[in-house]
C-alpha cells in the first residue's frame, strides 16, 4: 500500500466498528477531545451485536436498566426500558436513539469494512484501507470490532448442496424468517440456540435440534418492568452504577452467602431455590467457591440437573440434556425462557451428535449415523470465532513488518487487553486479557473507552506522538492473566473462552478473570503512574 499515489483522508483517530464500543469512543474523542474522528462499520447501521443477531428470541441476559450506557445522566433518565431483559429490537432502538441523540451518524462510514492497517513508523500514523478501496490515515487506530462478531459455520461436508434455506444466528435476515409449516434443523445448543429453539418450535411444523454438548441454563423469569421500579432505579442510578463499576462482573447480583462446604444442605438448597425462582445469572453467585472448587461446583450443577429432570417429561431426553462434561459456569451460563420445557412438545426432536458427529449435509438435510434428517431450513447456532476472530481478520501490520495475526498465532498477547507490543498507537476495546466477556460488557466498554480517552489526552498534553507497549510489561500481564485463570475451574471446559470451538485455535483462556472492579482500579493506578508499562515517545 503506497500512500502517496492515492487520495487519502487524514484523521486523528480511526475507529473500527459502530457497536456500543465504537459509538461511545467516537463521542468521547470527538466531543470531549475535539479530535477529527472517523468510524468505519461493516453493517448498514449502528448497534453491532444487536444489529446482526436478529434471530427469534434474541435478548440480553443483563437486566435492561443496567445493560445501558451510564455516561450521560440525561440519556439514562430519558430512556424507558419495558422489560426486565430487553429484546434485540429494543436494544437496537436504544442504540439508534443514542446515535441520533449525540449526532454520531455523520462521522460513521456504514457498509464499509476495514481490510488492512499498516503503521507508518516515519510519521507515527496508521494507514488504513477499506473494502471500497479508500485509504485513510490516522494517528490512532482503535478497534471496537466486538468479541462475538465473527460468525462461524463449521465446515460440514456437502453444506453447499443443501436445497433449503440456511441461516446463522449472528447474521439473521433483517426481514425475519417465517418458519410456519416448515421442518427446521437447529445445529448447536449454546446461548443463541437456547434462546431461539422455544420460539422456532412454537412456529415450525417440526424442529430437530442437533446437540453436541448440553449446556447449563437457568430461567430468565422475564417480566415487564414496573414503572415504580424504573423510577426508583433512576433515582438511585449514580450510586448503583458506581457499585456496578466496582463489582466483580459489572452486575449487581445478590452477594454470595458463603462457601458450600460451610453451609447445611437446607441452607444451600433454599438459597439456590430462591435464586432459581428469581431468575437470571444471579443464580451463579449463590456461593463463594462455585468457580474454584469442583465439589462445591457439583452441588450447584446437581441442583440444575434435578431441575432438568423435573421439567423434561421423557427421562431419556432429560438425560441427554443434562450437562456432565464441564463444571457449571465454566462456559457462559445460559439464561432461557422455556428452553427445557420445549423438549416436551411433540414437534421437537433432540438428536445427540456427541458420539456420532454430523457426517454431512445433503440436498435434503442433515446426516447423522447414516440417517438423513430431512429438513427445509437449517439454523446454524454454531457461535463465533470469539475474541480474536474479528481482529485477526484484519491485516494489521505493526513495526518491523510484524502482523497481529502472526504475533498471536500461539494465543493473543496484550497488555491489559487494551494494547499489544509492536503496534504503537493501536488501542483495542475489550480485547483478550481484559474482563470483557466475563462481565456486563457495557460497563467494561465504558471503562476501556474512558481509559483510552484519558491516555490520548495525556499524550496530546505531553507532546507524545507514539505510545507502544513495553514487551516486559506485556509478558508479565499475559502471565498474570493465565495464572488468574488457572486458579479457577474455567480452563477445564472446552469453551470458546479457551478457543476450543475453533479447530486449531490455541487453547488459551482469553479473558481476564480478576474482576471488573479490581481491573478498573489497576488500570487507573497505571494511568496515575504516567502509564506504567507503556513506552511513550
Ligand atoms: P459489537 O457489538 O460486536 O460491534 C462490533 C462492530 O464492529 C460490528 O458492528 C461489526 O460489524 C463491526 N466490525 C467488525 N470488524 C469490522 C471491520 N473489519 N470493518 C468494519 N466493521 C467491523 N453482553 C452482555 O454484557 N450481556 C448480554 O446479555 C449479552 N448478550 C449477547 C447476546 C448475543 C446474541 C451476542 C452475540 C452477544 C451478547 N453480548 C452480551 C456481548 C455483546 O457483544 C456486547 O454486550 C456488546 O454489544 C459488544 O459491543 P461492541 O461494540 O464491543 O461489539
Ligand atoms: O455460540 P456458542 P452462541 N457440530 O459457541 C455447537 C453470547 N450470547 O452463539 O459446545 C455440532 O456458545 C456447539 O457445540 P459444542 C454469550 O456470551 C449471549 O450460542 O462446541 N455442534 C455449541 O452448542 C454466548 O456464550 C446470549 O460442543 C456444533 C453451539 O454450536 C456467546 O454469545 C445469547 C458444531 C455454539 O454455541 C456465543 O453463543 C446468545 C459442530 N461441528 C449469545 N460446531 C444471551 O442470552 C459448533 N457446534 C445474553
Amino acid at each position: 500500500m503506497t500512500v502517496s499515489s492515492q487520495q487519502t483522508t487524514d484523521y486523528d483517530a480511526l475507529i473500527v466498528g459502530a457497536g456500543f464500543a465504537g459509538m461511545y469512543m467516537l463521542k468521547r474523542l470527538r466531543d470531549d477531545l475535539g479530535l477529527r474522528v472517523r468510524v468505519v462499520e461493516r453493517g448498514e447501521g449502528v448497534g453491532g451485536t444487536w444489529y446482526w443477531n436478529r434471530y427469534p428470541g434474541a435478548r440480553c441476559d443483563v437486566e435492561s436498566l443496567f445493560y445501558s450506557y451510564s455516561f450521560s445522566s440525561e440519556l439514562q433518565q430519558e430512556w424507558d426500558w419495558t422489560e426486565r431483559y430487553p429484546t434485540q429490537p429494543e436494544i437496537l432502538r436504544y442504540a439508534n436513539h443514542v446515535a441520533d441523540r449525540f449526532n454520531l451518524r455523520p462521522d460513521i462510514a456504514f457498509s464499509t469494512s476495514v481490510n488492512s492497517a499498516r503503521y507508518d513508523e516515519r510519521q507515527d500514523r496508521w494507514i488504513v484501507e477499506t473494502d471500497d478501496g479508500a485509504i485513510s490515515t490516522a494517528q490512532y487506530l482503535i478497534t471496537a470490532v466486538g468479541c462475538l462478531s465473527a460468525s462461524r459455520v463449521p465446515d460440514f461436508e456437502g453444506i453447499d448442496t443443501f436445497q433449503g434455506a440456511t441461516y446463522h444466528t449472528g447474521e439473521w435476515p433483517h426481514a425475519g424468517v417465517d418458519f410456519t409449516g416448515r421442518r427446521v434443523a437447529v445445529i448447536g445448543t449454546g446461548s443463541s440456540a437456547i434462546q431461539s429453539i422455544p420460539e422456532i418450535a412454537a412456529q415450525a411444523a417440526q424442529l430437530t435440534v442437533f446437540q453436541r454438548t448440553p449446556n447449563f441454563s437457568v430461567p430468565a423469569v422475564n417480566r415487564r418492568l414496573d414503572p415504580a421500579e424504573i423510577e426508583q432505579t433512576k433515582a438511585d442510578y449514580d450510586q448503583l452504577r458506581q457499585e456496578a463499576r466496582l463489582s466483580p462482573s459489572g452486575v449487581l447480583f445478590a452477594p454470595p452467602i458463603g462457601r458450600v462446604g460451610d453451609l447445611s444442605t437446607e441452607v444451600r438448597t433454599g438459597e439456590m431455590k430462591q435464586r432459581w425462582e428469581n431468575g437470571g445469572a444471579g443464580f451463579m453467585s449463590a456461593f463463594l467457591d462455585t468457580g474454584v472448587d469442583i465439589e462445591a461446583n457439583e452441588v450447584v450443577a446437581e441442583y440444575v440437573r434435578d431441575r432438568i429432570r423435573e421439567i423434561v417429561e421423557r427421562p431419556e431426553v432429560a438425560e441427554l440434556l443434562i450437562p456432565r462434561d464441564h463444571p457449571i459456569g465454566t462456559k457462559r451460563i445460559c439464561v432461557d425462557t422455556d428452553y427445557y420445557a420445549t423438549y416436551n412438545r411433540d414437534n421437537v426432536k433432540l438428536v445427540s451428535v456427541r458420539e456420532t458427529p454430523i457426517e454431512r449435509i445433503t440436498e435434503q438435510g442433515v446426516v447423522v449415523a447414516g440417517e438423513t434428517y430431512e429438513v427445509d431450513d437449517i439454523v446454524f447456532a454454531t457461535g463465533f470465532d470469539a475474541m480474536t476472530g474479528a481482529l485477526t481478520a484484519i491485516d494489521i501490520h505493526g513495526v518491523d513488518g510484524i502482523i497481529l495475526r502472526d504475533k498471536w498465532a500461539a494465543g493473543p498477547r496484550t497488555y491489559l487487553g487494551i494494547a499489544t507490543a509492536g503496534f504503537p498507537n493501536l488501542f483495542m476495546i475489550t480485547a483478550p486479557g481484559s474482563p470483557s466477556v466475563l462481565s456486563n460488557m457495557i460497563v467494561s466498554i465504558e471503562q476501556h473507552v474512558d481509559w483510552i480517552t484519558g491516555h490520548i489526552a495525556y499524550a496530546l498534553q505531553n507532546g507524545v506522538t507514539r505510545t507502544d507497549v513495553d514487551p516486559t510489561a506485556e509478558d508479565a500481564w499475559v502471565d498474570h492473566v493465565n495464572t488468574a485463570a488457572h486458579q479457577t475451574l474455567y480452563p477445564t471446559a472446552a469453551s470458546w473462552y479457551m478457543g476450543a470451538n475453533i479447530p486449531g485455535k490455541p487453547r488459551i483462556f482469553m479473558p481476564y478473570i480478576g474482576g471488573v472492579g479490581a481491573y478498573r482500579n489497576l488500570c487507573d493506578q497505571i494511568a496515575e503512574d504516567g502509564y506504567r508499562g507503556f513506552l511513550l515517545g
